[in-house]
């Protein structure tokens, strides 16, 4: 595969920079998670730079004495390219790679670009090119070069990206209409699907979460398959559905494995994903797969939340799936494996579980039998369900 690919390849050294602005709500300081996203899409951080600043500048977006620093360290180290986590404006980016002498890119594109080469299947592939037409179109720049360069591998300039920076505006806003039909038609086809589903009268399930919180491997441990699982972000962009036998329930629910959310999800990508996340907004409950292990979870819980809200899955009832457990600490180890969290001040049903040992996951599905069986009874014969309790306890 092109990303295995790459990664065995020699790496392009980046340096990461990140600004914590007056009044952001969530600064990563050690830039980890910016530093993962580079490493996902074939990068390899060199350097990091974090700094404080009341505004952005207008021009370089840090201080003309941040730019020398960061000039500094991408002569020391060698780097080729510098990655902000925050995101630039076209003029900025211009400026800072004027100044730099070497590309600049931000979240947003980076994000686009771990898109862009994880996307496998035929809709997910149409609804990346979709976000980055989308991006593309608002800054007629050459940041085009270096999405297109992706397909001849990670380091090498020029290529067939040249050609698309003479695109104007109106070749992108037809590229954009005929991207979304034939998306229209790909999503015509997926609702037939889910209408013959809907027909088996199956009862639906929805893996949801911050990208690597183990939805994946938890589909996997849940249903025996092999979805594909790694400490990657963004490992999964297409949704995989299984059944699941539940015992108790003496029934089969449906399970969807789909892509992972992450904070700023650039706003192209939850449009051109809107289909892919469709399947969350269907769903008649919703496992809300955190990563219990990683100190950001209530922040990663809040930005899961928010997206939800944005594709009107809001109010679907979820169950909060606190992962890797096998990873806390003894001392973090909590007293209960099932208890309520309050999310949005509302309690929400909890349960531990490790994926990776088994752990809890019989709870799981003793819990997922009684809510299938509160709603729709012992028998067999199954309606679609419209409304859902809130609890169940
Ligand atoms: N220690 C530990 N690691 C886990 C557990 N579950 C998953 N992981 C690891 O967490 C990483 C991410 O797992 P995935 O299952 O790919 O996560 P995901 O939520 O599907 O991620 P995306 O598809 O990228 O959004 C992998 O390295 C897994 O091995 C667990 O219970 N314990
Ligand atoms: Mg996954």
């Amino acid at each position: 595969m092109d990303s295995e690919r790459s990664q065995s390849a020699k790496r392009v050294g980046v340096v990461l920079v990140g600004v914590d602005l007056v009044g952001i709500p969530h600064f990563d300081a050690e830039l980890e998670e910016l530093g993962l996203l580079a490493q996902t899409a074939g990068l390899e951080p060199v350097a990091r730079l974090s700094c404080k600043r009341k505004a952005p500048d207008a021009a370089l977006f840090v201080g003309s004495g941040k730019a020398d620093e960061i000039r500094l360290l991408v002569q020391m180290h060698g780097a080729a390219e510098v990655l902000f986590d925050q995101a630039l404006s076209p003029a900025q980016q211009r400026n800072l790679e004027r100044y730099l002498e070497v590309p600049v890119y931000d979240r947003t594109l980076l994000i686009l670009e771990i898109f862009a080469q994880r996307a496998r299947s035929h809709e997910g592939k149409l609804q990346v090119e979709l976000a980055r037409l989308q991006y593309l179109s608002t800054r007629l720049v050459r940041r085009w070069t270096h999405l297109e360069r992706q397909q001849g591998g990670i380091g090498q300039r020029g290529g067939p990206g040249e050609t698309q920076i003479e695109l104007d505006k109106r070749m992108i806003g037809d590229a954009i209409k005929r991207t979304k039909e034939r998306l229209e038609k790909v999503k015509r086809q997926r609702s037939t699907q889910r209408r013959q589903r809907e027909r088996r009268e199956t009862f639906n399930i929805s893996l949801v979460g911050y990208t690597n919180a183990g939805k994946s491997t938890l589909f996997n441990a849940l249903v025996k398959a092999r979805a594909y699982a790694a400490d990657q972000l963004f490992a999964t962009l297409d949704t995989t559905t299984r059944q699941l036998y539940l015992v108790d329930a003496g029934r089969s629910v449906s399970l969807s494995d789909t892509v992972g959310f992450i904070r700023d999800l650039p706003h192209g990508l939850i449009d051109a994903f809107q289909a892919t996340l469709q399947e969350a907004v269907d769903a008649d409950l919703l496992l809300h797969v955190v990563d219990a292990a990683n100190p950001h979870f209530p922040e990663q819980i809040s930005q899961v939340q928010r997206v939800l809200s944005e594709i009107g899955a809001a109010d679907i009832k979820q169950v909060l799936l606190f992962n890797k457990l096998d990873a806390l600490a003894p001392e973090q180890r909590p007293q209960v494996l099932e208890d309520s969290y309050e999310m949005d001040g509302r309690p929400v049903s909890r349960i531990f579980v490790s994926a990776r040992t088994g752990e809890g996951l019989d709870t799981l599905r003793h819990r997922l039998a009684a809510i299938v069986l509160a709603v729709h009874g012992p028998s067999m014969t199954l309606g679609l369900a419209p409304d859902l309790p809130q609890a169940l306890d």
